[in-house]
């Protein structure tokens, strides 16, 4: 079933119907997977990996759920690929960019994350990628001053032209230092039927968006002449349905118990997100889940009508 398309060293593989749209020139949506293995809890995350290749489906593109498995980086996953990614006791690490030689060359397995999805999209040949929410510049948690914690989403983004749709950033980071960072390396950032910059489970961050776009032919024209000049990616914001948004207040109890929590716990680095976002979905009684499933499958589905257009 799997079409090498790289030697090893490199270990990029793609599947079947993933190369042939790609050779056909069909549109192809790529997926992440940290968001299934360390996003959601197990069960839900399946169901949730399968819906979002089900929204780009009806969309009318490919869906590539991108992960590495046994030193393997798969572009496609069949469904026990899939399966296996979500198993309750996949134990799979969170691999951004800086692990993916380290892991490939040795043989390992990880989810992937925005940085990662985006730089094995971009070397198979695709350009469009739909998430939940990026990594930025953490704030300092209570106690602490300067972390050195920025996401290498914001590396990756700066130098791999692919598009990432997503729903803005948490509020566990700091949104307006994300931006700037985003700006310095050349990154458009477009706010999709909204002036204002969203805040995952929020609609808005309270800070304006660089460029409102307001249908997705107005987006693959932004790709197509950016790509005529730079390297970087583009970021199209797309806020959470209006109908998902979580409450407010409850939203920010939520980040004030967890950050709370994530500086007595002593964690850092990779492990602060996933721990966070243990905390709203067990806190918040799964409203924070249900959001979380809403946003994903709205940016996927966006994200699969740019892809149409940027192939047509
Ligand atoms: N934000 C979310 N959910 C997620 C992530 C971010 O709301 O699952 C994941 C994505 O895979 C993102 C990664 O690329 O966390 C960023 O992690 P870090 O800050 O460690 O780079
Ligand atoms: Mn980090």
């Amino acid at each position: 079933m799997l079409t090498v398309i790289s030697p090893a060293p490199h270990r990029l593989a793609m599947s079947a119907e993933v190369a042939d749209a790609l050779a056909g020139g069909t549109a192809v949506v790529a997926l992440e997977s940290t968001i299934l293995s360390h996003g959601l809890p197990p069960g839900r995350n399946l169901e949730v990996g399968r819906r979002l290749e089900r929204t780009v489906r009806d969309a009318g593109a490919v869906p590539a759920t991108i992960a590495v498995l046994d030193g393997q980086a798969l572009v496609g996953l069949s469904p026990v690929q899939l399966e296996r990614v979500c198993a309750p006791d996949a134990g799979l690490d969170k691999l951004s960019l800086r692990d993916l030689g380290p892991v490939l060359a040795l043989g390992g397995s990880g989810a992937t994350t925005v940085a990662s999805t985006a730089v094995l999209a971009h070397a198979a040949g695709i350009g469009v990628f739909g998430t939940g929410g990026l990594g930025g510049v953490h704030l300092p948690l209570p106690g602490a001053s300067v972390t050195w914690d920025v996401s290498a989403d914001l590396g990756a983004l700066a130098r791999t032209p692919v598009l990432v749709v997503c729903s803005g950033m948490k509020s566990i980071l700091d949104i307006p230092a994300t931006l700037e960072v985003l700006e310095t390396n050349s990154v458009p950032v477009l706010g999709y039927r909204t002036d204002e910059f969203p805040s995952f489970y929020l609609r808005s961050s309270g800070l304006p968006v660089p460029r409102r776009v307001d249908d997705p032919a107005q987006v693959a024209a932004i790709v197509s002449a950016h790509r005529h000049f730079a390297d970087s990616g583009v970021l199209l914001a797309n806020p959470i349905p209006p109908e998902s948004e979580m409450d407010r207040e409850l939203h920010d109890r939520l980040l004030a118990e967890g950050l709370e929590l994530v500086a007595s716990r002593a964690v850092s680095g990779a492990d602060v997100t996933p721990v966070l976002l243990e905390h709203f979905h067990t806190a918040s009684g799964g409203a924070s889940l249900d959001a979380n499933e809403e946003l994903v499958v709205a940016n996927v589905r966006l994200a699969a009508e740019v892809a149409v257009e940027l192939a047509s």
